[in-house]
């Protein structure tokens, strides 16, 4: 039974006593005990969940606790936990030697994979992350063009790049850093900032500085300020406004890319960027990061063309098996079917539910893709995304948690479904979420 002292820390803490003290050891040696700022629970308070293994659809935190788990390492986990063909591509590959510095066939396959799939890309250049790759985005669009200008949108998240650390969204959302310290002023002098699914705001900042923009970045269905989607019109006026003046449109699709479909946001919305940005599922829980687009702007980077590109270990055998196996996995058939379908059925479920118990909310969904906010107004960009009830999504989160089911720690994140959600793991979610808002409801 709970103390009255145990209840007010949150109910379940008291069932983490490993976590709590594996906490404050990372905190001895590791700034904020963590190495990714989303993973401090600064969003929704209390002590982080230590991790010692997962399978499938599940956790398992270092006191053995099981966690049906949304977050799925913030997306790459698509097929799910430890997933054998995966676990294998890395052992055998690994057994042959784990990192070479010179190019291997592995990095083709992957290549012409991503080439089949992403209907933009006739060539690729990867690296280790989804910020390399939305950084070297940024380099490639500037040395194509010639121009300095960044277009980017209020409450998108494209990584730790200098450039885009303005407004951004995700963890520095959560925190209430958006513009993070320790980034100048003439970094950003060139990053312009609009509202999303503002088209008007995009209009003007092109008419305005039209012929000195390099480049528009969008999260083609934005995941870094809970999870809010284009309105009707929206990207193919980004892409028109950007034909029109020049500056090339990149799709950060380092969320959606393989996540809400084969061919990601831009094979759903028919619309073709001159940049991807790719990341997460592509190395199947691995680091790796991919640019993507037209062979006639991707020669542009070195050592042919003059748009610097390099890193110790972008392309890395062990990390481009595990993105094959992934990819390989996500070609069977029926695969993006079952995914919708896990996503809609979670989806639908906490709607009907939000509903019986009264809870004022907006819930949106694509393929493995959902999220929801706790406000009774659309949210359509990221003033709406903040006006939401985020204290309360705090409670919900760890009520759930003390249920066993693990969300995104933050509001302004998105929640991500896999191949091993089965309907079991979903209908059990579900009746969590009945007890917690019961929970929240009675306290
Ligand atoms: P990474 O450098 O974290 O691999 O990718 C940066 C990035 C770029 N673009 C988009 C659209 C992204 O969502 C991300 C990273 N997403 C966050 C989750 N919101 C990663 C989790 C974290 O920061 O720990």
């Amino acid at each position: 039974m709970l103390t009255g002292k145990e209840r007010t820390r949150h109910p379940g803490s008291a069932a983490r006593p490993g976590s709590i003290a594996a906490f404050e050891r990372a905190k001895r040696v590791i700034p904020g005990g963590v190495n990714s700022t989303v993973r401090a629970f600064k969003g929704v308070g209390g002590t982080p969940v230590f991790i010692r293994s997962a399978a499938g659809c599940r956790l398992t935190d270092v006191d053995g606790n099981s966690y049906i788990d949304y977050v799925m390492s913030w997306g790459p986990l698509i097929l799910g936990h430890a997933h054998p063909a995966v676990v294998e591509a890395v052992r055998s590959t690994a057994e042959r030697g784990t990192s070479f510095g010179a190019p291997t066939d592995l990095e083709s396959e992957l290549a012409e994979m991503i080439v089949a799939m992403v209907p933009s890309a006739e060539k690729v250049r990867f690296c280790s992350s989804g910020t390399e790759a939305t950084m070297c985005a940024l380099r490639l669009a500037r040395g194509v063009t010639g121009r300095e200008k960044i277009v980017k949108f209020a409450g998108c998240y494209h990584g730790g790049t200098d450039a885009l650390l303005v407004s951004a969204g995700s963890s520095a959302l959560t925190i209430g850093k958006p513009d993070s310290a320790g980034v100048t002023r003439g970094t950003v002098a060139d990053t312009i900032v609009v509202a999303y699914n503002d088209l008007d705001g995009v209009r003007a900042a092109f008419d305005a500085h039209g012929s000195a923009i390099a480049a528009l970045i969008v999260e083609p269905y934005a995941g870094n300020m809970g999870f809010v989607l284009p309105q009707p019109g929206f990207l193919a006026g980004l892409r028109e406004l950007t034909r029109a003046h020049g500056a090339l449109l990149i799709f950060d699709e380092v969320m959606t890319g393989f996540r809400v479909g084969p061919g990601g946001a831009q094979e759903r919305e028919r619309i073709l960027p001159d940049v991807t940005t790719l990341g997460k599922i592509v190395g199947g829980g691995l680091p790796v990061g991919a640019v993507a687009g037209p062979a006639a702007i991707m020669d542009h980077f070195t050592p042919d063309g003059d748009v610097f590109q390099a890193g110790t270990l972008s392309g890395n055998p062990i990390a481009m098996a595990a993105g094959i196996a992934t990819l390989r996995a996500l070609g069977e058939p029926g695969v993006y079917a079952r995914l919708d379908a896990a996503g809609a059925r979670l989806a639908e479920g906490l709607d009907d539910l939000f509903v019986r118990h009264g809870v004022p909310h907006q819930s949106n969904q694509r393929g493995a893709m959902l999220g929801f906010f706790f406000t009774s107004r659309p949210v359509v960009d990221l003033s709406g995304a903040k006006a939401s009830d985020a204290a309360f999504y705090a409670a919900f989160f760890h009520a759930l948690l003390d249920r066993g089911v693990y969300f995104a720690p933050s509001q302004f994140e998105a929640t991500f479904v896999s191949l091993a959600h089965d309907d079991a793991a979903i209908d059990a979610t579900i009746d969590a979420a009945e007890a917690a808002l019961g929970a929240i409801e009675r306290a």
